[in-house]
């Protein structure tokens, strides 16, 4: 039934002390830009869609098994620099970067993938590009991506250790989407 399904992605939690950090650089941007609320940062490891709950719980499964046969140490990631998607043309997002982009992120956004697979979903044609959505461009809204960067301080944010990864719902509202943790994943310290 379609009133089952719910929109859903895999991601990793930032530090609340760097969120902050970054909230406050994000209040000056313009107009333009309608940044993402503080306690939704995020660091996205696979985007699954609208998926049943009977797909859910495949994939609930899959990393629960992974995790238990090939478990995952803790890792730390640090968010640095900035950019736009597309990086030319009228630009979509303005993110932060991860530098350097841990192995273990990279493990785990593969551990993503076969999930989707195994619960049937189209693979995943794009490369895995990690980033932290900061805010994203308003439609029709004209902006120019270089003034934007430019207000957006090219620093390092901080480190903070990964422990967890979450299964999300995004319900889509009017002021913005509303994420959840549907389960959280511990990786084995
Ligand atoms: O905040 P980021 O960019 O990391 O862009 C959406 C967001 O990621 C992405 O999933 C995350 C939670 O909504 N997303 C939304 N729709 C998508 C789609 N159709 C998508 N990613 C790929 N394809």
């Amino acid at each position: 039934a379609l009133e089952d399904r719910r929109r859903c992605f895999l991601a990793v939690a930032i530090d609340e002390k760097i969120k902050e950090e970054i909230g406050r650089a994000a209040a000056v941007l313009p107009r333009a830009l309608r940044p993402v609320a503080v306690e939704s940062l995020h660091v996205t490891l696979r985007f699954y869609g609208e998926i049943t709950s009977r797909e859910r719980a495949v994939i609930e499964g899959y990393l629960g098994e992974s995790l238990r046969r090939d478990p995952l140490s803790p890792f730390f990631l640090r968010l640095r620099g900035r950019g736009l998607f597309p990086s030319r043309g009228a630009p979509r997002v303005l993110w932060i970067g991860l530098s350097p982009v841990a192995d273990g992120l990279i493990e785990l956004a593969r551990r993503g993938e076969g999930a989707a697979v195994a619960a049937g979903l189209p693979p995943e044609r794009r490369p895995f590009s990690p980033h932290l959505t900061l805010a994203r461009f308003r439609e029709g809204q004209k902006s120019d991506g270089q003034e934007i960067l430019s207000l957006l301080p090219d620093r390092f944010w901080g480190e903070w250790a990964v422990k967890s990864l979450s299964l999300m719902s995004s319900t889509l509202r009017p002021q913005g989407p509303l994420y959840r943790p549907l389960r959280v994943f511990d990786l084995k310290e």
